[in-house]
């Protein structure tokens, strides 16, 4: 069906970011119009969130499932120089659910309560069926010590070895297949969000110079700081392995959730940029759960924002409180779409700013929220392209090089 040209995955791109394009003009075309984007953008959208999250949890796990040599031979050669890398941070900021609550009694009429478990509403807020109740990082170490276990069995671990074999190749051809639907699916979520953005004209001219800032330290470290650090760890051409990952990036611009597009980028991983397939389903699951770049920035410039807007000065023990806040509570955000400003009231509440300020910048966080999480997931897949090239350094890894998606051995 499909002209021969877009049939590969180039074409996909091209489909994508034509579907960007066409979302961004039919939302601003149709803003002016009484449409309801619940009746007519909603489901197509939604569609697509839900048929990537549905394959967060088969691939994760029938892929870390599958003994690795890579993981074995990490434990036996470096048991404590590796696997700090490959390993969860030791203290890793659960996150906190923090929702601001009117309260007759303050003077001010707000309060803040920090809460560890959050009110089902919050939970509703943050996104439907979203993956902030399924504990990635959790499945990850679940399924990685499962498949070392399994490794160490011999022939009684075969059969369930084989199991997870054989999910992991439907799971990847269910990916290969639902990719084609992405395209439409990006129309209606991008026009979607355009038809429900606030009119334009509320956004003050200091929200506009907050959004620039954003976006250029975004760029800045995205496309200046990640690619210098990739290059002298590997001595390799950043920008063309940042080539291989731009479907990963278009579907995290189109979702706002590294943990959605994590079945792209594990699939850009293989194909594009050849990173060994132990390395990208260890490293890309913990990376889209704690390592956010984009989101660490983002919740450090938007403090600093909401203090200048408080005209409340910053000394520079603060600044560093909020670059430390910031990065903590970036690694407790879950990847789903505006989870950053969920825990930046963890950053407002470490320096003395009031928390429910951040109603300042909901205006257009869902824009710099599609950004921030392109650069998180920019960030995750040099980081395994990083690890993959210490790792071979080290000893020869199987499956390095060109992969078969379907090669699940
Ligand atoms: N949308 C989040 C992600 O998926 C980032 C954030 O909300 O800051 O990475």
């Amino acid at each position: 069906v499909l002209p021969h040209r877009l049939r590969g995955k180039n074409g996909l791109l091209t489909l994508s970011v034509v579907a960007v394009l066409t979302g961004c003009t039919l939302g601003f075309t149709l803003r002016g119009t009484q449409l309801s984007t619940q009746i007519y953008f909603s489901f197509p959208g939604e569609l697509l969130m839900r048929m990537l999250k549905m394959l967060i949890l088969p691939l994760i796990t029938s892929r870390n499932m599958v003994p690795s040599n890579l993981v074995e031979a990490t434990f036996q050669q470096y048991k404590t120089d590796l696997i700090p890398i490959l390993k969860v941070p030791t203290k890793t900021i659960q996150p906190n659910f923090v929702y601001v609550v009117p309260d007759d009694s303050d003077p001010k009429g707000r309060t803040v309560y920090l809460e560890l478990t959050p009110p089902p509403e919050v939970i509703y807020k943050t996104s439907p069926g979203s993956s902030q109740q399924m504990n990635v990082l959790g499945i990850v170490i679940f399924s990685a010590t499962m498949g070392l276990l399994l490794g160490r069995m011999g022939e009684r671990g075969a059969p369930l070895i084989s199991v997870c074999q054989c999910i992991n190749e439907c799971v990847m051809k269910i990916i290969n297949a639902a990719v084609w639907y992405f395209p439409f699916g990006i129309i209606f979520l991008v026009a979607g969000k355009i038809l429900d953005m606030q009119d334009p004209s509320t956004l003050g001219k200091k929200l506009g110079w907050y959004g620039i800032t954003v976006l250029t330290g975004l760029f800045v470290h995205g496309l200046l700081l990640l690619p210098l650090f990739y290059f002298i760890l590997t001595r390799k051409n950043p920008f063309r392995y940042i080539r291989g990952l731009l479907q990963a990036m278009v579907i995290a611009l189109a979702t706002s959730s590294s943990s959605a597009t994590l079945p792209i980028t594990m699939k850009c991983l293989l194909e594009n940029c050849h990173v060994d397939r132990q390395i990208a389903r260890f490293v890309l699951p913990v990376g889209a759960t704690i390592n956010m770049d984009g989101t660490a920035l983002y919740e450090a410039v938007a403090a600093i924002f909401i203090a200048q807007v408080n005209d409340y000065e910053l000394d520079f023990g603060q600044l560093v409180t909020i670059s430390i806040t910031a990065t903590a509570a970036s690694i407790g955000a879950a990847g789903i779409p505006q989870a950053g400003l969920v825990t930046m009231v963890i950053v407002l509440t470490s320096v003395g700013l009031p928390p429910d300020d951040i109603t300042l910048i909901v205006a257009i966080d869902w824009i710099l929220d599609r950004f921030r999480t392109m650069i998180n997931v920019l960030g995750d897949a040099l980081a395994a392209g990083i690890i993959a090239h210490l790792c071979r350094k080290d000893f020869p890894l199987s499956g390095a090089g060109k992969v078969n998606m379907f090669d699940s051995t």
